[in-house]
């Protein structure tokens, strides 16, 4: 039987969510293309209108959906919708990428071990938003970016990888989120071509990299 070679049929695949530029979407976009990531982008799905990385994935040809949590009477419903749609695309993994909505327990536990987030600070530090403020606000020396998978406990799952930025004198929110972004945009394609290779796995909770406990 003939194999067509351009979609291996072990090739995982991968839905993305998104709310916002979307770079961390184009950094993945970018990996598959060059054939870094053995997987296909399936899906990119967005709970806001409009956002930049939208326009990302239709002219990567990736399906887009919008899915608008103000649509929606709650966080139930909109996370039934949600799921509805992520599950139509058959995922092998799910990647949160600037996603900003909190995900109830209820709807992260089907996917406990196939869902990766990126997070801008070098966890278990600040977790929830304004990171990048209070690195500042405390006087770190260093900051950095963290991608875990995602658990019931809002960044708390386990760490898979970090990488660190100085924090210099001169550094305001903005410069340092540039900097802090750069290096997601190294790490995220790296983490997901570990996952979709299967060096990366998720049992009781804990994450292994080539059998070994992370
Ligand atoms: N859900 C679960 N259960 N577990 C995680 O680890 C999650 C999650 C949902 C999102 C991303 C996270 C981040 O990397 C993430 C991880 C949004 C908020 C937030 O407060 C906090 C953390 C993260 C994402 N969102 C507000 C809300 O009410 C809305 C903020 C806005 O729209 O601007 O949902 O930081
Ligand atoms: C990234 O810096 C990511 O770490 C952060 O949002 C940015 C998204 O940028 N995520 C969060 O703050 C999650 N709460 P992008 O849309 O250009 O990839």
């Amino acid at each position: 039987m003939i194999q067509s070679t351009s979609v291996e049929s072990n090739s995982a695949r991968i839905v993305v969510l998104i709310s916002g530029s979307g770079s961390n979407l184009q950094a993945l976009i970018d990996a598959v293309d060059m054939g870094a990531i053995n997987g296909e982008i399936a899906a990119v799905i967005s709970n806001k209108p409009g956002v930049y990385g939208l326009d990302r994935a239709k002219k990567a040809e990736i399906p887009a959906v919008v899915i608008d949590h103000r649509d929606y009477d709650g966080r139930a419903a909109f996370e039934a919708e949600l799921s509805k749609t992520i599950n139509s695309f058959s995922p092998d993994l799910i990647v949160l990428a600037g996603f900003m909505r909190i995900l109830n327990s209820e709807f992260v536990q089907p996917y406990e071990g196939k869902m990766l987030n990126i997070h801008p600070s070098l966890l278990p530090k600040y977790k929830g938003l304004h990171t990048h403020r209070r690195a500042l606000e405390n006087g770190d020396k260093e900051h950095g970016v963290s991608v875990h998978f995602v658990t019931a406990e809002l960044d708390g799952g386990p760490v898979i990888a970090q990488r660190k930025v100085k924090v210099e004198n001169s550094d305001t929110e903005q410069s340092l989120q540039e900097k802090v972004r750069q290096q997601e945009h190294q790490l995220y394609p790296e983490v997901v071509a570990w996952f979709c290779s299967k060096r990366l796995e998720y049992k009781n909770g804990q994450a292994f990299f080539d059998g070994e406990a992370l």
